[in-house]
């Protein structure tokens, strides 16, 4: 179900009109009203009458996480304090928190984003959306919350945890779609499961997973285990929240929302610009936002994009599942490794469940990699022997696949710590 018929089947060259329109706007709001994006214009000698082209935006400065920082709180507010209606942040778990502040017409924006979101899973008035994103500061829960309300559905704010209470909930209320991060709807199924939930007979029917990087085959598992259909959606704080791009059902590949965020993908070390298919930093300029509106920002993640046309018949741009982080790379004695390979490798491999952590140290000037794999419960009975040759089994793929040694470390089921929002994978002790 397309949510917004007219904007999502937008043909090409309208759209590259109106993102036109609405690019030499923004540079002209934010050269007006924001000092910091003024002196960062003018130092690159740009004036805003002459961006008139889509493709100016190249000559255009970027914004980096830093900046944000700096200007925290509200050194980027691009409208009077008094308009400002909400405030999101994120986690700020390393420094600052990076602030978005919204006024209603992005509260709008928002919902209308969100929509098209749910709407890719055929969302309608008739849902009953169990929304296990955290409430509060974080975008996850508000941002499904709006979405689901511009709808119609009914949406159930339990926000994040309590997970007793959350498959309660999937028991009584009906709920037929569920928005959590894939992480966590594992876990709930797993304690379904462990009080005897048949999830085959529940009425739930799709779920909207997001907010950290899951692969394909963690996908199968989640539809498998919890019997739904899974779609990918993504966003960030700093740029709406969720509500920047999503899969629609074919669940192939993500829509970018690009009448209103406008991607590009880079080169991380030169800043150059790439070409469609081509790996690399994903920018996005917020092109209608008013609150704290982003010239070129450089989100870290790691993806590429496709101009192809999707059998949905929506027109967008889509851009590929987040492959990584530029920050959350790790770089193993020079070989750059994602977390998300590593999981690639666990999901082929009999006897492991999908929990786990990847643990970094640094050994005698030499960087070691740990990872430490949960056993299902048939392979935990099992004799040492089989565990040893399983470890043994799991480092040659791991081998093969990052080109790096990892010892392998298997560990009793239920013994890596479950997480209520985005899972932490990664212990690098390097830092130390
Ligand atoms: O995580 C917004 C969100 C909420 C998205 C709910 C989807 C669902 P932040 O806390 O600011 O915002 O974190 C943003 O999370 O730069 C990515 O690295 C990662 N991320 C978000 N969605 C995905 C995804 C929310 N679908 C950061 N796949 C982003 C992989 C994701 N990574």
């Amino acid at each position: 179900m397309i949510w917004n018929r007219e904007m999502e089947t937008l043909g090409r060259a309208s759209l590259a009109r109106l993102q036109r329109e609405r690019l030499a706007d923004l540079v002209a709001r934010v050269h007006g009203r924001v000092p910091f994006y003024r002196k960062k214009l003018e130092a690159a000698g740009i004036k805003p009458a002459a961006v008139k082209d889509l493709a100016d935006i190249t000559g255009l400065p970027f914004t980096g996480k830093d900046e944000l920082r700096e200007t925290y709180p509200y050194g980027l507010l691009a409208v009077e304090p008094g308009k400002i209606v909400e405030i999101h942040t994120s986690s700020g778990t390393t420094g600052k928190p990076v602030v978005d502040a919204y006024t209603q017409s992005d509260v709008d924006l928002w919902s209308e984003v969100m929509a098209r979101t749910l709407a890719m899973v055929g969302a309608t008035a008739g849902d009953v959306i169990q929304n296990a994103y955290g409430y509060g500061l974080f975008t996850g829960g508000l941002g499904v919350h709006y979405g689901a309300r511009r709808i119609g559905a009914n949406v159930i704010p339990i926000s994040g945890g309590n997970t007793a209470r959350q498959i309660a909930i999937l028991r009584d209320f009906g709920s037929t779609i569920l928005a959590c991060t894939p992480s966590y709807s594992l876990y709930l199924a797993e304690v379904g499961r462990e009080e005897g939930m048949d999830f085959s007979k529940l009425p739930l029917r799709a779920g909207v997973f997001g907010a950290e990087p899951w692969s394909e085959n963690m996908r199968k598992e989640i539809e498998e285990k919890l019997r739904l259909k899974a779609i990918d959606i993504y966003g960030l704080t700093e740029i709406i929240g969720p509500g920047v791009a999503s899969e629609c059902e074919r669940q192939d590949m993500l829509h970018v929302f690009e009448d209103h965020f406008y991607p590009e993908i880079i080169d991380p070390a030169s800043g150059r610009v790439l070409g469609d298919g081509e790996k690399g930093e994903l920018i996005i300029t917020t092109l209608t936002k008013e609150g704290t509106p982003l010239l070129r920002y450089r989100t870290r993640d790691v993806t590429f994009l496709d101009r192809t046309p999707c059998a949905c018949g929506r027109t967008s741009v889509r851009m590929h599942r987040i492959i990584g982080r530029t920050d959350d790379m790790l770089i193993i004695r020079g070989v750059n490794v994602f977390p998300s390979e590593v999981e690639h490798v666990l999901l082929h491999v009999e006897g492991v469940e999908p929990h786990y952590q990847i643990v970094v140290e640094r050994r005698d000037k030499l960087d070691c990699l740990e990872v430490r794999v949960e056993m299902t419960d048939a392979l935990f009975s099992d004799e040492v022997k089989t565990l040893e040759a399983k470890e043994r089994e799991i480092e040659a793929k791991l081998r093969s696949a990052l080109l790096v040694h990892a010892r392998v470390k298997l560990v009793e089921p239920k013994s890596i710590p479950r997480s209520e929002g985005k899972a932490k994978r990664i212990v690098d002790r390097r830092q130390l």
